[in-house]
């Protein structure tokens, strides 16, 4: 008897670490292409993404997982607005819990740069995803290395992370790479209430599962999502090591430019201006 227990507690660690491997920064399934303006919206329907407060986590100073939001990835070969909708998926897909406050409310963030697009890929304890941060932030406080920070995860600002043919805390090994990522803009679910005090954050108003926002004026190049929970109280909740998954369904799509917009206005307007004039001569 005692036997079959300790292969059933020896398969739960190896189906853990195999779970855990695989959700490190992976665009598998979530590649929108080569957005082009005019072209319909693209979807990428039944994603999941793990915990309902991973992306409001990696706003607070300690920043947050990588692996408590799910990346995706779009190019642009022109500058190019791009329109990022998010909705979320209650009702074949939520696999676990259903949050609080409403359920999983969607929030996201836009980097330019892309992580590792094969095997190994990144994630937050590589070697040399921490020796970035120890180098970063120093090493006299608590989280990954004594960095004080959680995970390589910044929602709102610029980050980095390393892959790793070994894992930490073996030095980084000729091999290994870090990718660097820019912070482009970010669009929260819902308000305040939902997402926590750090000052900055523009939420719709409205905590009802569902998020679109227009990113601008974005060169050409590729670009990472960063999809998650807005719910930051849910992390007092939600403690692991298992976290509930929540589904989505993401859809992108290159609108015009604002000023292109802009310009259509203003030769419409110039263009009743003149009709107006011929009329009244
Ligand atoms: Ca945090
Ligand atoms: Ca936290
Ligand atoms: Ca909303």
């Amino acid at each position: 008897m005692k036997k079959i227990l300790l292969s059933a507690a020896a398969l739960a660690v190896i189906f853990g670490a195999v779970q855990t491997a695989s959700a490190h920064i992976s665009y598998s399934g979530r590649n929108f292409g080569t957005l082009v303006v005019g072209a319909p919206a693209t979807s990428i329907d039944t994603q999941t993404v793990s915990s309902s407060f991973g992306w409001a986590d990696a706003t607070d100073t300690d920043w947050g997982d990588t692996h408590r939001t799910r990346f995706f990835r779009f190019t642009l070969s022109t500058t190019s607005s791009v329109m990022i909708s998010i909705e979320r998926n209650g009702s074949g897909n939520q696999t676990v819990g259903n949050g609080t406050a409403g359920g999983f409310l969607p929030a996201v963030s836009v980097f330019s740069g892309l992580s590792h697009t094969s095997s190994p890929l990144a994630h937050d304890s590589s070697s040399l995803s921490v020796e970035w941060l120890v180098q970063t932030f120093g090493s006299s406080a608590d989280g990954k290395g004594g960095s004080g920070k959680e995970g390589s995860l910044n929602a709102l600002g610029n980050w980095s992370i390393g892959n790793s043919v070994t894992d930490y805390p073996t030095p980084s090994a000729s091999g290994d790479s870090l990718r660097s990522f820019s912070y482009i803009g970010h669009a929260a679910d819902g308000t305040s209430a939902n997402f926590g005090s750090t000052p900055g954050i523009q939420g719709d108003g409205n905590a009802d599962g569902f998020l679109t926002a227009t990113f601008s004026d974005l060169a050409p190049g590729d670009y990472s999502i960063s999809i998650g929970g807005a719910n930051y109280a849910a992390q007092l909740l939600e403690t692991g090591p298992t976290f509930p998954t929540y589904g989505v369904n993401v859809s992108v799509q290159a609108v015009p430019e604002p000023s292109t917009w802009a310009m259509i206005v203003l030769a419409s307007g110039l263009g009743l201006w003149i009709m107006c004039r011929r009329k009244s001569a």
